[in-house]
C-alpha cells in the first residue's frame, strides 16, 4: 500500500499520522483516518536520512514487558556491588529518580518502587533483537550501546518504496509489536542533530531537526549538547563565561582553537550544525581484544596508562601465538554512564607487538583523559591480517626496532619463567590493576 502512495507522500506539505502512518494533507490536528494526535509534519520531512534511535528506559521496559503486574508502576532496575541505579522506568523518573544515583537515595525520593536487579543476559538478547530488526531495514547501522543506534536511511526510498521518516517510523510500531518496548527517534541531516532529536520527546518521542532551522535551534542551547562537552569541559567553558552554543556561535574558529585545541575545532564546527561523521557500520568486527571492568571509576592517565599497557601486551601475546596481525588499532572507553567511546586508528602496517598497539592505544588515550571517569577500559586490534607483512623491519623507525627487539626478548623470558617476570616501567608495581582479572575478549 505504500509503494502506492509513496509518490504523493514525498510533497513536504503533506505529513504523516505516527499511528496508522496514513498521508495527512491538510493543517487537521488529528489523523483524517484514525483520529491520533500523533502527527508529523515538518518541512524538511522527506529530505532527511540521517537517523538516531534510543530504547525507552531500556532495562525497566524489558522488564516491564516479561511482567504486566509492573506496567503500572515505579520500577528501578539497579543494586549489585556498585548499589546505584541503572535506569528507572518513566514513572519513577516522574518521582526524581535518574541513572546512576545512589540506590538508598532513590528510594528516599521514590520508597514505593520495585527494585529489580539486572538481568544482563537478557538485555542483550533484547538489544540484539532490536538491531537485527534495524539491519533489516539498512545495512548501514551503527552501534552506539546495547540500546542505540545511528542509521543512515538514505536508501530505503529505493529498497522499501518508503521516504526514511515513514520508514522510521513503521520501524517504532514493529518494535512495539514484535518486541514488546518502546523506542525514541530522531532524523536529521547528521549524527550530531539525529542523537539530540532522538532525547527530545522521550519516550516514544520521534523529532526532526532540519538543517534550516540547526543554528538558531542550537543557539539555545545548553553547551552540553555538544558531543564531547562532559562535566569537567562544561566547568571550562563556565569560568570562560560560555553557556550558550549561541555564544559559541559568536566566536571565531581561531580563538576558540587557541583556547581548547582540538577541542576548539570541534566546538566550533558542531555549533554551527556542522558535523559530516558517516554512518560506520559494524562490518562483524573482527578483532582480537581484551578489555577490563575496573572495581572503582578511573579518569587519571596514571591510573589508566598500565592498564592499557597491560592489555596490550595480552592483545599482542593472543595475536602471537595465532600468528596472525591487525592492522588497526582500537580503544574501547565506557563512561560512568555506560556509554561507550570507540576511537580507531590505522597503522602503515599490520603489527603483533604489544608496543606498538600499546603506543597507538597511548595516542587514542590522550583524547579522551578529559576528566571523564571510566568503568571499563579496552584495546584490540581489528583488520587482520596474516603476519607476512607484520612490523617490517626497515619500515619502522630505529626507536621503535629497539622496542620490538627489547619485546622479543621479554617474550622470550616470559616463555621461560612466567607472565611477571618482565614487568615494563608502565606495568611495573601497579599491582592486580595492571594484570587484569576479570577482562573479556573477543
Ligand atoms: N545504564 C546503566 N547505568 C547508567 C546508564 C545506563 O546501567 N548510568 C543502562 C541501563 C539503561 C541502558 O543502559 O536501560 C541504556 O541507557 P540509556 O542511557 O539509553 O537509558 P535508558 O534506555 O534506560 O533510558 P532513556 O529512555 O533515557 O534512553
Ligand atoms: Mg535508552
Amino acid at each position: 500500500m505504500f509503494a502506492v502512495m509513496s509518490t504523493s507522500v514525498n510533497d513536504p506539505s503533506h505529513g504523516f499520522c505516527r499511528d496508522c502512518l496514513a498521508v495527512q494533507r491538510g493543517p487537521a490536528m488529528r489523523c483524517t483516518k484514525c483520529g491520533s494526535p500523533r502527527l508529523m509534519r515538518h518541512p524538511e520531512l522527506y529530505a532527511l536520512h540521517i537517523a538516531h534511535i534510543d530504547c525507552d528506559a531500556f532495562y525497566a521496559a524489558v522488564e516491564k514487558r516479561d511482567n504486566p503486574e509492573l506496567k503500572d508502576k515505579p520500577v528501578i532496575i539497579g543494586g549489585g556491588k556498585r548499589g546505584v541505579v541503572s535506569t528507572a522506568c518513566y514513572i519513577a523518573r516522574i518521582n526524581g529518580v535518574r541513572s546512576a544515583m545512589p540506590m538508598f537515595k532513590a528510594l528516599e525520593a521514590c520508597p514505593q518502587a520495585v527494585v529489580i536487579s539486572p538481568n544482563m543476559e537478557k538485555y542483550v538478547r533484547v538489544g540484539r533483537e532490536v538491531r537485527s530488526m534495524m539491519q533489516a531495514l539498512t545495512p548501514l547501522v551503527e552501534p552506539i550501546s546495547i540500546d542505540e543506534a545511528f542509521l543512515d536511511l538514505a536508501g530505503t526510498e529505493r529498497l522499501h518504496g518508503l521516504p526514511p521518516a515513514l520508514v522510521l517510523a513503521r520501524f517504532a510500531q514493529s518494535v512495539e509489536k514484535e518486541i514488546g518496548i518502546t523506542v525514541s527517534a530522531g532524523l536529521s541531516y547528521c549524527k550530531f542533530l539525529a542523537k539530540v532529536a532522538s532525547d527530545f520527546r522521550k519516550p516514544r518521542g520521534f523529532s526532526i531537526i532540519g538543517e534550516a532551522e540547526a543554528v538558531t535551534f542550537l543557539a539555545e542551547q545548553p553547551v552540553t549538547l555538544i558531543w564531547g562537552v562532559g562535566k569537567a569541559f562544561a566547568a571550562t567553558l563556565e569560568s570562560d563565561g560560555i553557556r550558550t552554543i549561541g555564544q559559541i556561535q559568536r566566536m571565531e574558529r581561531g580563538d576558540l582553537m587557541r583556547r581548547y585545541g582540538t577541542m576548539g575545532d570541534r566546538l566550533y564546527r558542531l555549533s554551527r550544525g556542522q558535523d559530516t561523521r558517516r554512518v560506520e557500520p559494524d562490518h562483524d568486527a573482527k578483532s582480537v581484544s581484551a578489555e577490563t571492568t575496573f572495581d572503582t571509576d578511573l579518569a587519571s592517565s596514571a591510573d589508566l596508562v598500565p592498564i592499557l599497557r597491560a592489555l596490550s601486551e595480552k592483545v599482542s601475546t593472543r595475536l602471537k601465538k595465532s600468528g596472525i596481525a591487525g592492522r588497526t588499532v582500537v580503544l574501547k572507553l565506557k563512561t560512568q554512564d555506560f556509554k561507550i567511546r570507540t576511537r580507531n586508528r590505522q597503522l602503515g602496517d599490520p603489527t603483533q607487538l604489544a608496543d606498538r598497539i600499546f603506543q597507538t592505544g597511548m595516542q587514542l588515550l590522550a583524547k579522551e583523559t578529559d576528566g571523564t571517569k571510566y568503568r571499563l577500559l579496552g584495546i584490540g586490534v581489528s583488520d587482520l591480517t596474516g603476519v607476512e607483512k607484520a612490523d617490517p623491519p626497515d619500515l619502522i623507525d630505529v626507536q621503535s626496532r629497539k622496542r620490538a627487539l627489547a619485546e622479543g626478548a621479554m617474550d622470550a623470558l616470559r616463555d621461560k619463567f612466567g607472565k611477571t617476570a618482565v614487568e615494563t616501567g608502565y606495568t611495573f608495581g601497579k599491582g592486580r590493576n595492571a594484570h587484569p582479572r576479570e577482562d573479556v575478549e573477543d
